[in-house]
């Protein structure tokens, strides 16, 4: 359960590392001290940075730099990889495309994930069949995401074992059927800096991310240094910022860990607020249970917590799917439906609602304070020398 943390913790997992192919791992007294840190910073905050972690600090800021420079690209190029449903929901996303409960984010994206070959999980995988779209320009920015995502998901299996062994269970609790055959969400995402985001025909909306908590098992933040943008919120309700820590990585665990651990840790609602003129640049990966695994609490947990199941058991891969994720206006003034309701966005009142009366992602509020498209319906326009006007200021 988070509490009223009021930082993150940061943890040395460099002892973890070391052992974390010894099956003896457990007895060595530095794993010991890591795993202790890992089940106080999951009870108490869901959030902690690792340090120590052995990817090379030159490829982690490689992996932003290529990312400025494809976001820097003029809008019509960046939509030579547009996402679509035919490819699997991989590609890119223009600023506003992507809604968290409802609202459209103030952030671009090219959205990726671990390929999944057509068949391979029968209809459950069906909608997220298809290659990732990797752009040729930066001539190298498939072998350099492809390498850094390899080592992402080393790390982040060897920090599972850690977080296995903080549970009290074997180190390999979340390998075999739950997550031995990971599945992958990788996400490079571009917040325009707030000069942009505030100019004058555009009122108002700051949240680059909306609130909300993550699918997975575990998620690898490496984000711009010098920009203070992400926020993770503590059991006051207050939002405490993570500020960028050079040679770290943010983590925070997600839903199916809660799950897994019958709610002992829990998934933390953060969001991402850019106040700052520059542009930043965020490069998250989300390290998943197998597609197909079902996902329930562990026995260790249930004990740990009473003895009673808190959760029902679901399918990853069903809960992942992002055409559910899409919202539906039932009434096209005041509602939006997702068909999983975790995801469904109730206007509390009609000033708060979102419709689209035209296009697909053109949403605009009743009150146009909680608007991003306000009464210009065409900052949502597919016109590239207005999109670029707008967001990419240089072309
Ligand atoms: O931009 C960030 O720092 C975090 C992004 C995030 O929360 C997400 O992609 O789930």
């Amino acid at each position: 359960m988070a509490t009223d943390f009021k930082s993150i913790p940061l943890i040395d997992i460099s002892a973890l590392l070391e052992k974390s192919d010894d099956p003896n791992m457990a007895q060595d007294q530095g794993v010991a001290q890591v795993v202790r840190q890992l089940d106080q910073a999951c009870r108490e905050a869901g959030f902690f940075y690792v340090k120590g972690h052995g990817i090379p600090d030159s490829l982690v800021k490689e992996i932003r730099s290529i990312s400025h420079k494809f976001f820097n690209l003029p809008y019509e190029e960046k939509l030579k990889i547009k996402l679509s449903a035919a490819s699997g929901y991989r590609g890119y996303q223009r600023v506003g495309e992507n809604i968290t409960k409802g609202v459209p984010d103030t952030h671009e994206a090219i959205d990726c994930y671990r390929e999944v070959r057509p068949g391979m999980y029968g209809a459950l995988g069906e909608a997220m069949e298809g290659p990732n779209e990797w752009p040729h320009d930066p001539p190298n920015f498939k072998k350099l995401m492809e390498e850094y995502i390899e080592l992402c998901t080393d790390l982040s299996r060897k920090i599972m074992r850690g977080i296995a062994l903080a549970l009290g269970g074997s180190m390999d609790a979340f390998e075999g059927n739950r997550a031995g055959d990971p599945f992958w969400v990788f996400r490079t995402i571009g917040y325009p800096g707030a000069s942009v985001v505030h100019c004058q025909e555009m009122p108002e909306n700051d949240v680059g991310c909306g609130a909300h908590t993550d699918y997975g098992l575990l998620t690898l933040v490496n984000q711009d240094d010098g920009i203070t943008a992400l926020q993770v919120r503590n059991s006051n309700g207050e939002w405490i910022s993570a500020v960028p820590v050079p040679s770290t990585f943010v983590c925070n665990i997600g839903d199916m860990l809660e799950i897994l651990t019958n709610g002992l840790y829990k998934s933390t609602l953060h969001r991402v607020i850019n106040n700052s003129p520059k542009y930043r640049v965020c490069v998250a990966y989300f390290y998943e249970p197998n597609f197909d695994a079902t996902i329930e609490p562990l026995d260790v947990c249930v004990k740990r917590t009473g003895g009673t199941r808190k959760y029902e058991g679901a399918v990853y891969g069903k809960h992942l799917d992002p055409s559910d994720q899409q919202y539906h206006a039932p009434d096209p003034q005041y509602e939006y439906h997702a068909p999983d309701p975790q995801y469904e966005y109730h206007a509390p009142d009609p000033q708060y609602a979102y419709h689209s009366p035209d296009q697909q992602y053109a949403y605009h509020a009743l009150d146009p304070q909680y608007s991003i498209t306000g009464s210009n319906n065409a900052s949502y326009s597919l016109d590239p020398r207005e999109y670029d006007a707008r967001f990419n200021p240089r072309h």
